[in-house]
């Protein structure tokens, strides 16, 4: 009987966790996994006496959905989601939605969108984020699609979101692969905002060398203030965090080989193709890359020689305060950045994605939630077409006041050899955006010498080029 709600498709961690999710809230739901004795191990683990069905066939699961059907698909993001698709179509209707929850590409959610579209099936590409915990307990989620296939979806995930402020933590984002392109934004502000963390981290240790309990308790105090963030919140927890086997912190024991899945890769990738700078985002890509290539770097520390290590003589508390500010001030800079690449795509693709909507809906049940964000949202709320978060009052001032400590820290840093590509990239575009003249004149005047590209003139209207016979 058509009794569900909604059905999902894929109970792996994200799948099984977000219909627990829904169910908990009253709706009715159908499952089913393409291996199905995991829909078999689901029901006796966590699924018993629940609203739900079980369902062994896609058939018997999309039998079992109330019309218009909304079957949510949660398999690894790629061809499954195209192999999941071509399995439902002939099973569904004009009016029924097909979600795609998975970290899909958006170029991929508009060529489904549009495919499915002919057949008047509406297609939602759903940015899910918040891991395991947000998906079970409230995510942030990110929709993308039709007005009409929004109202068949608002009901259900308005109420399965996350609730920051009192407000759910879900918005429509726009048509198409809006949603997903948001919430590639949003892992790409999620790969900046821990560099900076870890940069803030490499800054202390190779100065103050604290203990794992005195960074915790540096954390901790962080976590009070304008950093106020779920990132900070772990980093803190991790620092207490003890290795049975040797007693030692179980950070210090942690290779330092970082693993990415791609959508960092993504967002730098696009924002370069629009023109748009990203460079903090872009050094935490790099900086991971960087860091999966230990071999190189243990036989290169042979080799290349930095500083001698200089312990910081100076006032500790001043130092943590000044890392402190740097690392707010370069977080001010990749949301920035991230929100100018979002203002790109919207024109690109006219989406028309409303900013105060969606640094809110990150305000909670995702990775990035932080205090912050009522900020960004406040900034946009003020002034909806603000061309860059760092011109809005209270960002302007906040970065006038913290540059003095943000330029201590990144001099600490260079002075003992500690790489610190997010903080100083960051602190360069403050510098490059805030600067009247650039040195683009000799640029320019090279590009004219050896090509004949002309250049405009400071005495003359814009617009009009001139070329210079060098070689006279
Ligand atoms: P995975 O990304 O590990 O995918 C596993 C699921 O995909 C299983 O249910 C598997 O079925 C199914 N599947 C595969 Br693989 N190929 C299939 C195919 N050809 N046809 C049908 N089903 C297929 O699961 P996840 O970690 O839960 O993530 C789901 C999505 O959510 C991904 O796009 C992920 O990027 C995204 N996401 C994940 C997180 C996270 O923290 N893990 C957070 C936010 C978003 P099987 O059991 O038969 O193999």
């Amino acid at each position: 009987m058509a009794s569900c709600d909604i059905g999902l498709i894929g109970l792996a961690v994200m799948g099984e966790n977000l219909v627990l999710n829904m169910e908990s809230r009253g709706f009715r739901v159908a499952v089913f996994n393409r291996t199905v004795s995991v829909v078999e191990e689901f029901e006796a683990a966590r699924g018993k006496g629940k609203n739900f069905v079980f369902a062994k066939s896609l058939e018997e699961f999309v039998g079992a959905l109330k019309k218009p059907r909304r079957a949510q698909i949660m398999v690894k993001a790629g061809a499954p989601v195209d192999a999941v698709i071509q399995q439902l179509i002939p099973l569904m209707e004009p009016g029924d939605v097909i979600i795609d929850g998975g970290n899909s590409l958006w170029t991929d959610t508009q060529r489904r969108e549009k495919a499915l579209k002919e057949k008047g099936i509406h297609f939602f590409g759903v940015g899910v984020s918040g891991g395991e915990e947000g998906a079970l307990k409230g995510p942030s989620i990110m929709p993308g699609g039709s007005k009409e296939g929004w109202a068949a979806l608002a009901p259900i995930y308005t109420k399965i979101a996350a609730v920051a402020e009192g407000e759910p933590c879900c918005r429509h984002m726009g048509p198409d692969g809006a949603g997903h392109y948001v919430k590639m934004a949003h892992n790409g502000i999620e790969y900046g905002d821990m560099q900076l963390i870890c940069e803030a981290y490499a800054i202390l240790k190779a100065a103050l060398n604290p203990s794992a309990e005195e960074f915790a308790q540096i954390f901790t105090d962080w976590n009070k203030g304008e950093l106020d963030s779920f990132l900070i919140e772990i980093t803190s927890r991790i620092f207490t965090k003890k290795d049975p086997e040797t007693g030692k912190a179980v950070v210090d024991i942690v290779l330092d080989k970082a693993g990415q899945k791609g959508t960092g890769k993504w967002t730098v990738g696009h924002a370069i193709e629009m023109g748009v700078p990203l460079s903090v985002i872009g050094s935490a890509v790099e900086a991971r890359i960087l860091s999966s290539i230990k071999d190189q770097r243990v036989a290169a520390s042979a080799v290349l020689h930095g500083p001698a290590p200089k312990p910081y003589s100076g006032d500790r508390a001043k130092l943590i305060e000044a890392v402190r500010d740097a690392l707010y001030a370069s977080k001010i800079i990749s949301y920035a950045q991230g929100m100018v690449q979002l203002g790109a795509a919207s024109e690109l693709y006219k989406w028309n994605l409303n900013f105060e909507d969606i640094a809110s809906i990150w305000r909670g049940g995702c990775i990035i939630r932080a205090r912050f964000l009522n900020r960004i949202t406040a900034a946009y709320k003020a002034n909806p077409t603000l061309k860059n978060l760092v011109l809005d009052p209270f960002f302007a001032d906040v970065l006038n006041r913290t540059q003095a400590n943000w330029r201590i820290a990144v001099t600490n840093a260079i002075g003992n050899g500690i790489a610190v590509p997010g903080f100083s990239s960051a602190l360069a575009y403050f510098d490059s955006y805030r600067s009247a003249n650039s040195p683009a004149n000799l640029l320019q005047a090279q590009r004219d010498y050896f090509g004949a590209h002309t250049f405009e003139r400071t005495d003359k209207p814009a617009g009009q080029f001139f070329h210079y016979d060098w070689l006279s």
